[in-house]
């Protein structure tokens, strides 16, 4: 373990984006060089000074990692907020390596961006001297999270006198057997902060190999990442290594990272790299560029709407570092609820909404986690990876993960080793749903 050249700074900051060639002020990370978010190589010390230059009470939570629980970042759990003006420290060792992220978990920061890559690259990575591009999908609004959200609250349209209603942003299914895809009509989705009005063009290797590390760093948008005609690799999710799977989409649920190998062909094609909304046609994409490519403009709207995100490649995922064979010692049930009517969400742990999971440790716990809303919940647990096994009763040795997607009237089970102890942020990753209740905790009895 080494301490990768002493302390880095990281600092929240304002920062003017363009988005359909306005000027918005959002939130962000960044390093005194300007480099946006922290890239370490395994086996580094995470050696981090936050300063928090903004005018709002914020913090940063170190998404992926599992680090001590007092230095998880989640305002009021793991331990206080950062004042404006103020600093905190954290030092652990940055583990487990992988593509990581980091997002304040304070209020609804999020979806004003204040999220930035965090990249513990691989020892094999590193060594197999490949090209790594990494692009943060993010989804942007002009208008508030606060008033995004008092929206989502505001009863449905039931002949009320409100104009502004239909612009609200607010899509309701009708249909009570048709699952609600998303909640917010955003005005536009980012890669790396660009739209594809003018995205970011990668130059690569003619037939080079190239290591997409992606983030679905959006507030509330699943996305399926489209590589077109080409295809691609899936190394690892949420940055663990899986059996290496080949194919052009690959779903990418809120909070969740895919790291994809693309072999470029030695055709000279250029290849985009898109993130298409679930259920809209808007995207946001970046283009890999062979030398003299020629590059067509990619509209910001596909013809048809993004795929739904479902389970269907997860049930393929196979770990490739399982976790021991073990029996489990503790299975706890989870609820995923809620009533669109007025938009409340919960969570109960066995049947009782506010309740904490309990564990102890040492133990092999199980989550099962039932989905009974016509809402899709990408439900992560903070400190620890968990192995999925098992989705609608089919078993299975899947991904190691620290974020899996439930979608509606389904029940997936994960299992982790309860190896540190602490009181852990456990709760589902759209920031709305989140906001109105779909929030617990896991706690470790008689922790210290
Ligand atoms: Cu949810």
């Amino acid at each position: 373990m080494h301490a990768a050249g002493g302390q880095k700074v990281l600092r929240l900051q304002t920062r003017q984006i363009e988005v359909g060639g306005k000027a918005a002020t959002r939130y962000g990370v960044t390093q005194p060089s300007g480099a946006v978010g922290l890239t370490l190589d395994e086996g580094d010390l995470f050696d981090v000074r936050v300063e928090n230059t903004l005018k709002v009470t914020s913090g940063l939570h170190w998404h992926g990692l599992n680090p001590p629980w007092q230095q998880d970042g989640v305002p009021y759990i793991s331990g206080p907020p950062i004042a404006p003006g103020q600093s905190a420290a954290y030092k652990f060792p940055a583990l487990p390596a992988g593509t990581r992220w980091m997002h304040s978990h304070f209020g609804l920061q999020e979806q004003d961006l204040l999220a930035a890559p965090l990249i513990v690259r691989e020892t094999d990575a590193i060594r197999s001297g490949r090209q790594e591009v990494v692009v943060l999908f993010e989804d942007f609004s002009w208008t508030s999270p606060d008033a995004l959200l008092a929206r989502l609250r505001q009863p449905p349209s039931g002949g009320m006198a409100m104009g502004g209603m239909a612009m609200s942003g607010m899509k309701m299914s009708m249909d009570p057997a048709k699952p609600d895809l998303n909640d917010i009509q955003y005005d536009a989705y980012l890669a790396n902060d660009r739209t594809l009005a003018d995205p970011q063009v990668v130059d690569v290797e003619r037939a080079g190999d190239v290591r997409l590390r992606l983030i679905n760093g959006s507030a509330s948008t699943n996305f399926t990442i489209d590589l077109g005609a080409d295809e691609g690799t899936l190394l690892s999710v949420d940055g663990n290594p899986v059996e290496p799977l080949k194919a052009s989409l690959f779903p990418l649920a809120i909070a969740q990272r895919a790291d994809i190998l693309v072999r470029l062909l030695g055709d000279g094609r250029a290849v985009p790299v898109l993130a298409r909304g679930e259920g809209r046609t808007l995207q946001a994409g970046i283009v890999l560029r062979p030398r003299g490519a020629a590059i067509a403009k990619i509209p910001a709207e596909s013809a048809i709407d993004g795929p739904v995100v479902g389970l269907k490649q997860e049930i393929l995922l196979r770990a490739a570092q399982p976790l021991p064979a073990r029996r489990v010692d503790r299975s706890i049930p989870v609820s995923l609820t809620g009533s669109m009517m007025g938009y409340n969400w919960s969570m109960p742990v066995h049947d009782m909404t506010g309740a904490p999971a309990t564990v102890a440790r040492g133990e092999r716990v199980e989550l099962v986690m039932r989905n009974d809303t016509m809402m899709a919940h990408p439900m992560h647990l903070h400190g620890h990876s968990f192995q999925v096994t098992e989705i609608n009763e089919r078993k299975i040795a899947g991904a190691i993960r620290d974020c899996i997607l439930v979608p509606p009237r389904t029940t997936v089970k994960v299992v982790f080793d309860a190896d540190n102890p602490g009181i852990w942020a456990y709760h589902c990753h759209n920031l709305y749903h989140m906001a109105a209740g779909m929030f617990t905790t896991l706690v470790y009895r008689d922790f210290t």
